[in-house]
């Protein structure tokens, strides 16, 4: 099974009109909200400082960008480097954006709230440690909010009652040192997809020549710690210019993969510059990542 690119990827470029979007756009969260597509991207200027922007759109094809990031470095020496990588988890009727804050002592994984997608407030770190790629589920697992997060080089699992105290931390996906693909480095991309069989999870990886790929794994729908299955292949490596040629090379990353119809619509970004759109019926993802 492989993801089939959309003709008109990419779909989102830099805009050299904004100076915090000049140079690149990348890992966008994409949510549906209202009849339209939300998508929260990182971007950055020749400052190299990231921030998040908005765009909107009727068709998940078409964008149209805010004119400002709506959310920028705010916490200091915390975070003046760059607010990264957002993922957007609808949850309580509330959205939550998990989000990597990079300042003086490397980077560490946030958690912030918002009711429209525009206006974000902090809820607070899932820990202060270097760590990222965390991603909220969109529903409670056995009475309490759970999230994925990467201690590297692993996928863990932890939980709370309240999003701000985390404990139950465990590793449950780790890189593989006899598969090619796989062998280094491991990370969530989008909020996890519930089907019957159980938690769709979507990753990316990375090998010994820091070439990123995109896979998924099938999580137990009430004990995510397990994991049921996970295909030996991925559905998603560089292979256009775009994705081969950028700021960092031989990258595709996601951070969303939603369910549209009966389509997965995973956003991912090449070689962290551009924005693109790759899809696959949901019924081949589960089946491939159930059986191959
Ligand atoms: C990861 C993250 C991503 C980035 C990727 C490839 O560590 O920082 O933001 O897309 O590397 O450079």
């Amino acid at each position: 099974m492989r993801f089939q690119r959309h003709p008109a990827n990419p779909l989102l470029r830099p805009n050299p009109l904004h100076q915090w979007e000049a140079i690149n756009v990348f890992n966008p969260a994409v949510v549906q909200h209202n009849g339209l597509f939300y998508m929260l991207y990182r971007a950055q200027g020749v400052d190299y400082v990231s921030h998040i922007g908005c765009a909107l759109s009727a068709d998940g094809i078409h964008w149209n960008r805010l004119e400002k990031p709506v959310l920028s470095p705010h916490q200091g020496a915390d975070d003046y480097r760059g607010v990264e990588d957002p993922r957007v988890t609808p949850l309580d009727g509330a959205f939550y954006m998990t989000y990597t804050a990079y300042g003086a002592h490397s980077f560490f994984p946030m958690i912030a709230r918002s009711e429209n997608l525009i206006v974000w407030e902090d809820v607070g770190p899932l820990e202060r440690a270097e760590n990222k790629d965390h991603v909220l589920f969109p529903e409670k697992i056995g009475g309490r909010y759970a999230i994925l997060h990467r201690r590297p080089p692993d996928i863990w699992l932890a939980f709370s009652d309240d999003l701000i105290h985390w404990t139950d931390h465990r590793p449950i996906l780790s890189p593989r040192p006899d598969n090619g693909w796989d062998n280094t480095r491991v990370g969530a991309s989008g909020v996890p997809v519930r089907v019957k069989e159980g938690w769709l999870l979507f990753y990316h990886a990375y090998d010994q020549n820091h070439v990123y790929r995109q896979s998924v794994a099938l999580l137990d729908g009430d004990d995510p710690a397990r994991v049921i299955h996970r295909p030996v292949g991925f559905f998603l490596e560089p292979e256009e210019t775009w994705e081969l040629k950028g700021d960092v090379p031989n990258v595709v990353f996601s951070c969303a993969n939603i369910v549209v119809g009966d389509q997965v619509y995973l956003y991912y970004a090449g070689a962290d510059r551009v924005i693109g759109l790759a899809t696959a019926p949901l019924a081949d993802v589960v089946e491939f990542a159930t059986s191959s």
